[in-house]
């Protein structure tokens, strides 16, 4: 059975992005909410800065990637089959492997996260790459709403921003490719996904409500797909992984997510190296290394 109707297929090749409206239900949403917050909160118990003690990067969200790895209750929304099956179709792929998955929590008075490609940021030299992204109560403009540039996918365009700096970015939108172009907001219900394209062109409203935007997502990528870049990222430079420029990727940390039983056992990958321990400020948002024993 698709998970996906031909129009929507249609409408994300046009405009780099889609709603698929009912992937999870109800009950689904608070299991797997309930340990999306518990694995972000044990990430970030070491941090009691507000929102105005943060940099500019952080204040649009607090950034959690890999949790499945060292919070397994994680797991059964990052590997949900059904999610991961939206995303090969949309990406017309016959297997789709597993990049990353992120908590992005907006926290109350976050700002906006400013206007990015996400393909620039990874050394991933085929372009068929996808974003699930669940707003686990919903989205509305009020609480950090996406919006996305329709068509942008297909611009031509593969403009790295460097928003993670203590300056205002470039304004993407102010790219000739893109000229006139408007990013189109959309609201999202809780148990939908907004699945959009590695190349288009989006942004996310801050959040003015009392509540933190709680989001999930996944990256998936087409099986088969290789390294397009010496660009370091976690995904395939973690030592025991190793992939090198022109390689497929493929390993532990990848894994194939669609076609996948649900119950298949999940490998687990090679740990991670100590990125705090040189970026003090990446503290929780990445795996942590095992503690050496005593
Ligand atoms: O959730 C956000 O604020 C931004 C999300 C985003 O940029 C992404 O998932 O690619």
């Amino acid at each position: 059975m698709s998970m996906v109707s031909a129009d929507l297929i249609e409408r994300f090749q046009r405009d780099g992005f889609v709603v698929v409206p009912d992937l999870l239900a109800p009950d689904e949403l608070e299991r797997d909410g309930a340990e999306v917050d518990a694995a972000v909160a044990e990430r970030k118990s070491h941090d009691t800065r507000s929102v105005a003690e943060k940099s500019r990067y952080e204040q649009s969200f607090i950034q959690c990637i890999n949790l499945w790895e060292d919070h397994p209750g994680v797991r059964q929304l990052t590997f949900n089959t059904r999610i991961a099956q939206a995303a090969a179709e949309l990406l017309d792929a016959t297997a789709v492997r597993l990049w990353h998955d992120q908590a992005l929590y907006k926290e109350a008075g976050g700002r906006a996260t400013d206007c990015h490609q996400d393909q620039p940021y990874w050394p991933i030299a085929e372009t068929n790459t996808i974003t699930a992204w669940i707003p686990l109560d919903g989205s509305t403009v009020n609480t950090g709403a996406m919006a996305y540039v329709p068509g942008s996918h297909r611009a031509g365009l593969q403009q790295y921003v460097h928003i993670f700096g203590h300056e205002d970015p470039s304004n993407l939108l102010d790219h000739p490719a893109l000229a006139g172009a408007e990013p189109v907001t959309v609201e999202v219900v809780a148990g939908s996904v907004a699945f959009h394209h590695g190349l288009t062109v989006h942004l996310a409203h801050g959040n003015a409500s009392q509540r933190t935007r709680r989001v999930h997502t996944m990256i998936y990528f087409a099986d088969g797909t290789t390294r397009g870049s010496a660009r370091w990222h976690d995904s395939v430079d973690r030592a025991g992984i190793g992939i090198g420029v022109g390689q497929v990727i493929a390993s532990d940390l990848t894994p194939i997510v669609w076609p996948r039983e649900p119950e298949a056992p999940i490998v687990e990958p090679p740990p991670p190296a100590d990125l705090a321990a040189i970026f003090p400020e990446m503290r929780g948002a990445m795996p942590s290394p095992p503690v050496a024993e005593i």
